[in-house]
């Protein structure tokens, strides 16, 4: 038996398609002098060496542009998983090869630790063969140590010289990409002569902005939820007995929860952002599904489906308040020497007397894990935290009394669900394969004309890939300062859902009537083969934000 499935034999003979600028040489065009987001002069004092450095496009040029073809590359994949993060490394490699066939790339194992270590392997042309076009991080795994100290970076010189590394490529989200850029200054103080370069990865799709349109694995993971979420859908249509709470993931924006809501058309889909700019209270949103329910069950539909952020509960304002109090509380040198079992205790006593209302106004389980743990980055872990569940009962709960009061007519029985792990692997689309193949190929450009310090962009992604724009943004022009684990750092801006952008909007103008209707798209499972419209379309929220 075959140790690869006919699919996967199948999409590696895919060749993910390229910007016509990235088809020969390149010469880059720099455009003026940029600023960071927010914060100006401490971001520029911060990064002396790689702040204010222009945007560059890429256009066909000749050989003699951009000069430096020989470098062996170190590539590492950090943070959580994306469909295409392969793409990126089999692009990368398909371009330094192109430059220059003895270019050698190095693959750091299990995240930024493997460049701390010295765990690496030589990424070989057969090696980087059996990998492409499929999902997953496992060629050389991912993690999620923060690079951010100084005896860190002097470690990763060691080997990077070592194996005479030039360039390093750190494939990851915003945290990530902020370490890449404070590596990249580094460097570059040092003069030690290794360039960084960052690829934009998350499912999330919060980093994007004005020069990044969307973050790889976005694309893949919302087709592989909405698949899903569309199955659940005509179940609930079938058998109309139950309301399905569904959480995608997405840590903090609903980026992911929004564009499966455009996808499938669910009668309520929950918006942090929205949340916290309406300044709605656990009881407002608990309020809002079950008057929802209500009206279906009024006309004899007990059943539905809800979306719900993964994300939510932090952007709940008085929760989100408790959280920075507990994250001030918890970066205290006193709070490092308490032990595990007097952790909650600890916090509690600490809490201001508004902050312990809150705090003990909350489910036990969902106090304990926004009072304990924390990822290297200083995030609670919201993955971990079953808000589709705690919804569902307090909803249940309201209900009762809502029946009780003769409000409340029909039946209410809930099923739950999180959709999270199920597409951070899966097989990339055709638009993501085509993107991270870009990505990485175009960061070997960038190499070679000598860049440090940017992330590799590729623009104009509604358009089909030939037409594509290529280029790179430094990524001090994203960051601004924000407070992480009870200090100020720099780090790039998270970009959230925009309630006055079109995806919201259209959103908006369409949910009331979700909600009361049955309104369900079933968009099926994602197709490599066939009509362009099933096969090559991005997200609805791509094509919204770029008026398609
Ligand atoms: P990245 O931002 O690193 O891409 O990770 C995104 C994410 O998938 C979130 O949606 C989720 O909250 C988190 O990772 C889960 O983390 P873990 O994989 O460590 O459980």
């Amino acid at each position: 038996m075959s140790s690869i499935s006919n699919l996967q034999k199948a999409r590696a003979a895919y060749q993910p398609k390229l910007p016509k600028a990235l088809l020969g040489p390149v010469k880059a065009i720099e455009g003026e002098k940029t600023e960071s987001v927010g914060n100006r002069d401490e971001i520029k004092s911060l990064f002396p060496n790689t702040y204010g450095m222009p945007v560059v496009d890429f256009v066909s040029g000749s050989a003699s542009d951009c000069p430096q073809t020989r470098f062996n590359v170190g590539v590492i994949l950090s943070g959580g998983q994306a469909p295409g993060g392969h793409n990126v490394i089999s692009g990368l490699f398909d371009g330094i090869k192109s430059l220059d066939n003895d270019n050698k790339l190095y693959g750091f194992l299990m995240g930024p630790g493997g460049l701390v270590d010295h765990k690496y392997i030589e990424l070989t042309p057969e090696i980087i063969d059996t990998y492409r076009n499929t999902g997953g991080f496992d060629i050389i795994g991912s993690g999620r140590t923060k690079l951010e100290e100084t005896d860190q970076f002097e470690k990763g010189i060691v080997i990077l010289r070592e194996l005479g590394i030039k360039a390093l490529v750190i494939i990851g989200g915003d945290d990530s990409n902020t370490n890449a850029c404070v590596l990249a200054e580094y460097y570059a103080a040092k003069k030690y002569g290794v360039q960084v370069i960052g690829c934009p990865k998350t499912i999330d799709g919060d980093l994007k902005n004005g020069q990044i349109e969307a973050s790889f694995g976005f694309d893949t993971a919302c087709k592989t939820y909405s698949e899903l979420i569309g199955n659940i859908e005509r179940d609930c249509n079938s058998a109309r007995k139950y309301w399905h709470f569904i959480k995608v993931m997405g840590r903090s924006a609903s980026h992911i929860a929004l564009e499966c809501a455009l996808q499938t058309q669910p009668n309520i889909c929950l918006i942090s952002e929205e949340v916290e700019a309406k300044a709605q209270s656990l009881d407002d949103i608990v309020g809002y599904i079950a008057e929802a329910v209500a009206a279906r069950a009024a006309k004899g539909d007990n059943f539905g489906t809800v979306i719900i952020p993964e994300g939510l509960i932090e952007f709940i304002p008085a929760i989100k308040k408790l959280i920075a109090e507990l994250n001030d509380i918890l970066a205290g040198e006193e709070a490092k020497t308490v032990s595990r079992d007097k952790q909650l205790d600890y916090v509690k006593n600490n809490l201001s007397a508004e902050g312990k209302a809150v705090f003990e106004s909350l489910p036990e389980g969902v106090a304990r894990q926004l009072a304990l743990d924390r990822d290297p980055h200083g995030n609670v872990q919201v993955s971990l935290i079953e808000t589709e569940k705690l919804l569902s009962e307090m909803v249940g709960k309201k209900l009762a009394a809502m029946k009780a009061e003769g409000r409340f007519v029909g039946k209410f029985s809930a099923q739950h669900h999180f959709f999270g792990y199920e597409g951070r692997c899966a097989a990339p689309s055709n638009f993501d394969a085509d993107y991270c193949y870009s990505l990485g190929f175009n960061a070997s450009r960038l190499m070679s004309c000598g860049k440090t310090g940017y992330m590799s962009v590729i623009r104009n992604t509604t358009a089909p890939a030939e037409e594509w724009l290529a280029g790179g943004v430094p990524i001090t022009m994203m960051m601004n300062l924000e407070k992480r684990a009870g200090k100020f750092k720099p780090v790039i801006r998270k970009a959230l859902v925009e309630l006055d952008g079109a995806p919201f909007k259209y959103f908006e103008a369409h949910r009331d009537r979700w909600a009361e209707e049955t309104c369900y798209l079933y968009p099926g499972s994602i197709q490599y083969w066939g009509p362009s419209e099933v096969c090559d379309q991005t997200t609805k929220t791509l094509q919204l934000e770029q008026g398609k």
